[in-house]
């Protein structure tokens, strides 16, 4: 540990807060990876955290053999609220293997391509409200719409349930309180006692009952039909394990809702928000997605789940906005035995170290000088083919590694295709790009002005 560096002024008692803001630690941390290099280390309070970005250090994290995914920081917090559903179980509990194999299915490809008419459903709803905001002259909040329409999608293919965002004013307060629990665990990593938080905390618990009850009423309507169309909800409550034949438990199948309408739209909402961020600011990378969606789905009213899966240059823009800002930057890795890290740093087995996905996007060596720029071309399969293995993790790595990926691929390319084939998006030039954390990244205070394509539809 000596020889990884860290930043040159430490407090006593506080460590390496000075210059650290509570609001924004992912960039505080970018910062010090730049100044300190592909590993370091920073600490708060009584507790050091090391973090790794090279793509040589990174690669061997990716090992399954030497390195698990570590069940820690603002994971560890989300305990309390959804304890050993999928995200965050531990390695060795016994209900990971199980939900992973009774919902992987849930995410087949012939799964996805059943979703798709519910996907297509809901992004008409946006372009309903977008069509509204354009008559009325207004600009659109982007953020604010993308998730809502991140969390309709999830809500609806994976449980039959609709929030009814879009005809809401303010945000469901379903949506609040997830929102206040993200908020709350983070907050929990800033401080050096949870006491010290204690109206949050009274908040948070209050936070946790409502969605607890949200997710009861939505299973006890559903055993009170008898069943719906074989969605994840179906999966969780009637799918035996192919092989122990074993079932979710009630509070289990609690926790995984909860953890699916979370897991399941805030990342993605981020996604679609800084992909539309980019593509405003980069009219002939727009023209070019458009044109393919032009090509492809021609006038055909309501385009079927293969056209949306041909659409190769929309889906790079998004590859790129999750190479430049993976919305949930960082993930964590432990030994899983006494091993060295690179052949060079020592790690006793249990010890842990956060690959740094955000900064590993951007290292130089791989991606090159212009590392910063936004650049979906990076994502051609000859360019992909002669890049470093390991070195693109937005939905992180191994057996531990995003089961939604496909889900939220689809469904953003979906929305970016229909978006890009009704609207041209113009930038506010006032904006500049300002990104908040809370577990996952954001485009804070993003607005653009559409207007209505004469073109095909
Ligand atoms: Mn998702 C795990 C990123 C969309 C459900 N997700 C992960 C991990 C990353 C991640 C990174 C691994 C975390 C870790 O190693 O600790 N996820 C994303 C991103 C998007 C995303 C960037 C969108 C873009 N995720 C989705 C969607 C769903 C989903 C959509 C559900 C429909 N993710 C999960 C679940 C896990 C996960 C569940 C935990 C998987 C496991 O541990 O078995």
């Amino acid at each position: 540990l000596a020889r990884i560096p860290h930043p040159p002024h430490r407090i006593p008692l506080l460590g390496d807060l000075l210059g650290a803001s509570r609001s924004t630690p992912l960039q505080d941390t970018l910062r010090y990876a730049r100044q300190l290099g592909p590993i370091f280390r920073r600490k708060a309070f009584a507790r050091e955290f090391v973090f790794v970005w090279g793509a040589g250090l990174a690669a061997d994290m990716a090992d399954e053999q030497r390195f698990a995914k570590h069940v820690g920081l603002g994971i560890a917090n989300l305990r309390p609220v959804v304890g050993d559903a999928l995200f965050t179980a531990y390695n060795h509990e016994s209900n990971w293997q199980l939900a992973h194999d009774v919902l992987a299915p849930g995410f087949s490809r012939e799964a996805m391509a059943a979703y798709h008419p519910m996907m297509w459903d809901v992004a008409e709803r946006l372009t309903g409200h977008w069509d509204q905001e354009l008559a009325a002259g207004r600009s659109v909040d982007v953020p604010g719409d993308m998730t809502k329409l991140t969390l309709e999608t999830i809500a609806r293919t994976g449980f039959g349930h609709d929030f009814g965002s879009f005809e809401r004013d303010r945000l469901h307060p379903f949506v609040t309180a997830m929102v206040g629990t993200l908020t709350y665990a983070q907050r929990l990593n800033s401080v050096p006692s949870p006491a010290l938080l204690r109206r949050a905390g009274r908040r948070n618990e209050a936070d946790i009952a409502y969605l607890h009850r949200t997710v009861d009423d939505l299973v006890r309507e559903r055993r009170a039909t008898g069943g719906g169309p074989g969605d994840l909800l179906d999966r969780m409550l009637d799918t035996a394990h192919p092989v122990t034949g074993e079932r979710l438990s009630p509070e289990n199948v609690r926790r995984q809702v909860i953890t699916f309408l979370v897991a399941g739209h805030e990342t993605t909402s981020g996604a679609l928000s800084f992909a539309l961020h980019y593509l405003s600011l980069n009219p002939a990378i727009a023209a070019r997605a458009r044109a393919e969606v032009d090509r492809v789905w021609g006038d055909t009213a309501v385009p079927g789940y293969e056209q949306v899966a041909k659409l190769r240059h929309v889906r790079r823009v998004l590859d790129e906005a999750l190479r430049l800002w993976p919305t949930a930057p960082a993930f964590a890795r432990e030994a899983r035995a006494d091993t060295e890290l690179d052949g060079d740093h020592p790690m006793r087995r249990g010890a842990w170290a956060l690959v740094l996905t955000a900064m590993l996007h951007r290292d130089p060596e791989v991606w090159g000088q212009d590392a910063e720029r936004f650049d979906p071309d990076r994502f051609e399969a000859s360019a992909v083919r002669a890049r470093a293995p390991h070195t693109y993790k937005p939905f992180g790595t191994g057996a531990r590694a995003c089961i939604g990926r496909q889900f939220a691929l689809h469904e953003a390319t979906l929305v970016l295709g229909l978006l890009l084939r009704r609207y041209d998006l113009r930038p506010d030039p006032a904006y500049r790009l300002r990104v908040t954390e809370r577990l996952t990244l954001m485009p804070e205070g993003l607005r653009l002005h559409l207007e209505r394509r004469t073109a095909p539809r």
